[in-house]
């Protein structure tokens, strides 16, 4: 009962600090939770007891609350619908999508320190409000940046690892060799082999994860330049944050391309537990797999046509569409009957659609609001903007499509076109960097707070057919 009061009373509060300030609530209240600390394994320390104690009380006078019914739907259904994982840094409502530690993508936006006056978010401080829940201040940003720049150095075995793919090798191929051969130096491995206890574990998790998100862009970068500019490296800036940087060393910088670059980082960092990279990072991680084991199989599911490979696919079928016409300028009839023919073959329309949400994507949203903003005219970005209103109502149509609405690879593509990085293949490699952003985190908290080896029970056909017909004859 103590709980639940401390819980009314918590709300309670959020909502008096909302009240005053005229901010939604859950920014107001991560506001007041702001600290002068610029060094973030510091900060981490100091909430880490506070978050222990609550989940041991979760565990203890809680732990048989039920939170809602396993369904034989979600037994043969990819597990839809099923809440069955603790993900502390987002969570995505069907209708509205994805909050960030209660934080939209716009109040992010209008929140977190920006590289210049009205810009897009710094990476870095999506990352710190992920891993502590509190909106960080441009100096604490500016701290992080430099600790990642200061861990950032690839070792040559990892290239090495790379080059010994042929060129062909699929870009996410050579990026999850790339990671995997940086698990030599994994800390949380050495730590585990030398007998660490087992209430550090954290803390060679949060070296291991810090030193992996700060690699990742070099060795992503590395992969792009041996595939696409004949090897040419282009060494990281120590004067850039980290999203300027890792488009610097692609090649790019444009200053527009580096706010992008920002915010595309920013918005794929995470999309709560559920989604296969992160529940994969998760799960491999849950019998003590150091963070590049899991970080690495995380990349390998993001690898699939139906998750982050969907941005490579959009911009190719979009291609597809152009030279289909010969002209990006296509009228409304003519699109119906390319993406009747997309349908009619057995594929999918990749950009449309999703597991949990029910309404356009906001990372759609926001991309869509940038290209407004800096590309209207872009003959791409218009193309897109018609399937918007042209693809829902005939996958409605279809009568078993739960989501018709574009989702956060249908917009990507365009973007990324329009400022040069043209060679869609590697575009899922931009997700992975991302991505490591919001699994990071995660798996730092997971051996925080102690989280077990995740190991759900399953059923054969035979004893789900034989339950069925028990359910249906009584
Ligand atoms: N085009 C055609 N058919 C679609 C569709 C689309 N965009 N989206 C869903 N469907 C179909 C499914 O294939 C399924 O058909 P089936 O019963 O014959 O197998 C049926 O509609 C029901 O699917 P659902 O319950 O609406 O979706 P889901 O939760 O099973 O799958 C997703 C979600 C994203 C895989 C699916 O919408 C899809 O394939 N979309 C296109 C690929 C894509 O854009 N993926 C990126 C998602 C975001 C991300 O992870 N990065």
């Amino acid at each position: 009962m103590a709980f639940f009061r401390s819980v009314s009373a918590l709300s309670k509060l959020r909502s008096r600090v909302g009240q005053q300030t005229g901010l939604s609530n859950s920014v107001r209240w991560l506001q007041t939770q702001t600290s002068h600390n610029t060094d973030l394994k510091s900060e981490l320390q100091e909430l880490i007891p506070e978050y222990q104690e609550r989940v041991k009380k979760l565990k203890k006078d809680y732990g048989k609350v039920e939170l809602g019914n396993t369904t034989v739907d979600m037994v043969i259904g990819g597990m839809r619908g099923m809440t069955a994982l603790l993900w502390l840094g987002s969570a995505v409502d069907p209708e509205e999508g994805i909050r960030f530690r209660g934080m939209s993508i716009p109040e992010c936006q209008k929140a977190l320190p920006t590289a210049i006056p009205g810009g897009e978010p710094l990476p870095e401080g999506i990352l710190w409000l992920l891993l502590t829940g509190k909106i960080p201040s441009k100096e604490q940003v500016d701290s992080l940046s430099q600790e990642l720049r200061s861990r950032a150095t690839v070792p040559g075995f990892a290239y090495k690892a790379i080059d010994a793919l042929p060129v062909s090798a699929h870009p996410m191929t050579q990026f999850a060799t790339g990671v995997m051969a940086l698990q030599v130096e994994s800390e949380f491995q050495k730590a585990h082999q030398s007998g660490i206890h087992k209430t550090k574990y954290w803390e060679p998790t949060y070296e291991d994860c810090m030193n992996l998100i700060a690699r990742v862009p070099a060795v992503a970068a590395y992969v792009y330049r041996r595939i696409y500019k004949d090897g040419k490296i282009i060494p990281m800036d120590d004067s850039l944050d980290y999203g300027a940087n890792y488009s610097h060393m692609l090649g790019f910088d444009d200053p527009q391309m580096l706010e992008f670059m920002r915010l595309y980082i920013t918005i794929h960092s995470d999309h709560e537990g559920g989604n296969v990279s992160s529940h994969t990072a998760h799960l491999v991680a849950s019998p003590l797999s150091d963070p590049y084991l899991a970080f690495a199989a995380a990349l390998n599911g993001l690898a699939g046509p139906l998750h982050g490979l969907a941005n490579q696919e959009v911009l190719r079928w979009i291609r597809a569409v152009v030279a289909h016409f010969g002209t990006p300028h296509i009228n409304e009839e003519q699109l119906k009957d390319y993406i009747l023919k997309t349908l009619n073959s057995g594929q999918v329309v990749p950009g449309f659609g999703h597991g949990v949400l029910r309404k356009t994507d906001p990372r759609y949203t926001c991309q869509r609001e940038f290209a407004l903003k800096h590309l209207p005219d872009d003959p791409l970005f218009l193309l897109v903007s018609k399937l918007k209103d042209i693809v829902p109502p005939i996958l409605t149509q279809l009568g078993k499509v739960k989501n018709p609405w574009p989702n956060v690879d249908a917009h990507s593509g365009v973007l990324l076109n329009y400022y040069g990085l043209t060679e869609e293949n590697y575009f899922t490699v931009l997700f992975g960097v991302s991505r490591s952003f919001g699994v990071g985190p995660q798996l730092i908290w997971d051996r925080a707070l102690g989280m077990p080896l995740e190991r759900p029970k399953s059923v054969t056909l035979e004893r789900l057919e034989e339950l069925c017909a028990k359910a249906g004859s009584s």
